[in-house]
């Protein structure tokens, strides 16, 4: 096995068919119930559940390569709220309220567990071990985004400096008290879910649901990007509601790594393509009639178009 042949695949969520069809694609085999390829590992980059036909496939698929040294995968935020539903605080209350909304995202999952409570902890106790991100020789991933800064401050909090543990959850999933914004939790949502700005100067803007906000995400990887109105990420037919206005250099957060960073998480529409020669978004929405996209790396530091990979929604 080399160490240069990687192929990063993005978000599943539970669509098996297309998994199969894309590793099928790449030349991978299934032998003794393990996809592999003979020179070639896969890198999953997070969110295999949730919303799609084969969820329970999706993992096992997944969970089988891992095991067996054929591929690695990290946590997607889909995976920490699946943990966070399932795990109890000190109370003896989810981690993750089981309101109306939350059990619309994960309703498919649990009714796929239904009368198998062995398996849903088995399967719990194995996103636990994923890590929120994680480094190769010559690039990164994670699941939304490269945040150093973080990492650089919590990285010492977590097992073996990347992994999450029964006894992190309660503090990586409740949030803290308003005004601080330097804890686990906050740390979690920037590296599994993206980076938020605030709007200067008090600005505030209506979202597609009427609700008022001051915060929007934005494209953190997107150099280019230095306006508030160019850099979110929001629905074109309201990108109008947000400010013309400059950035300011200390609120850009620019990816500062050497080797290129795969992530997924943004549900991208249309022909799959790299983000810039070091960022690409492998999300391109298999849940929603999109496409599941892997990038054939083989040593480059410089990405390219022509790596890309994929299958068409089934
Ligand atoms: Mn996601």
């Amino acid at each position: 096995m080399t160490d240069t042949g990687y192929d990063v695949i993005g978000d599943i969520h539970g669509h098996a068919d297309e998994l199969e069809a894309l590793l099928a694609h790449l030349g991978y085999e299934r032998k003794a119930g393990a996809w592999r390829h003979p020179e070639r590992k896969v890198v999953f980059l997070g969110d295999l559940i949730d919303s799609g036909p084969r969820q329970l496939d999706a993992v096992e698929i997944v969970r089988r390569m891992v095991d067996e040294g054929h591929a690695h995968a990290i946590m997607g935020n889909h995976e920490f709220n699946a943990i966070a539903w399932y795990l109890r605080d000190e109370n003896g209350q989810p981690l993750r309220a089981h309101t109306e909304k939350n059990l619309k995202q994960h309703r498919v999952f649990l009714a796929e567990l239904e009368g198998k409570p062995g398996l849903h902890k088995e399967i719990i106790d194995w996103f636990l071990t994923l890590p929120l991100w994680q480094s190769f020789d010559g690039f990164n991933v994670i699941h939304a985004c490269w945040h150093k800064g973080y990492m650089d401050r919590f990285s010492s909090k977590l097992r073996e400096g990347n992994r999450l543990d029964r006894d992190l959850m309660p503090e990586a999933a409740t949030k803290p008290a308003e005004g601080d914004d330097e804890t686990l939790f906050h740390a979690i949502e920037v590296w599994l879910k993206g980076l938020e700005t605030t709007l200067p100067n008090d600005h505030q803007f209506l979202d597609k649901y009427n609700a008022l906000r001051r915060e929007v995400r934005v494209r953190w990887w997107d150099h280019n990007a230095v306006l508030y109105s160019d850099a979110a990420l929001i629905e074109e037919e309201i990108r109008n509601r947000l400010p013309v206005l400059e950035i300011p250099h200390s609120a850009r957060y620019r990816y500062p790594e050497d080797v290129p960073v795969f992530f997924g998480h943004y549900w991208m529409n249309g022909d799959p393509t790299v983000q810039s020669s070091k960022t690409a978004c492998l999300d391109f929405s298999v849940a929603k009639q999109g496409k599941l996209v892997a990038y054939r790396w083989s040593g480059e530091s410089t990405l390219s178009n022509a790596s890309l990979q994929y299958v068409s929604s089934l």
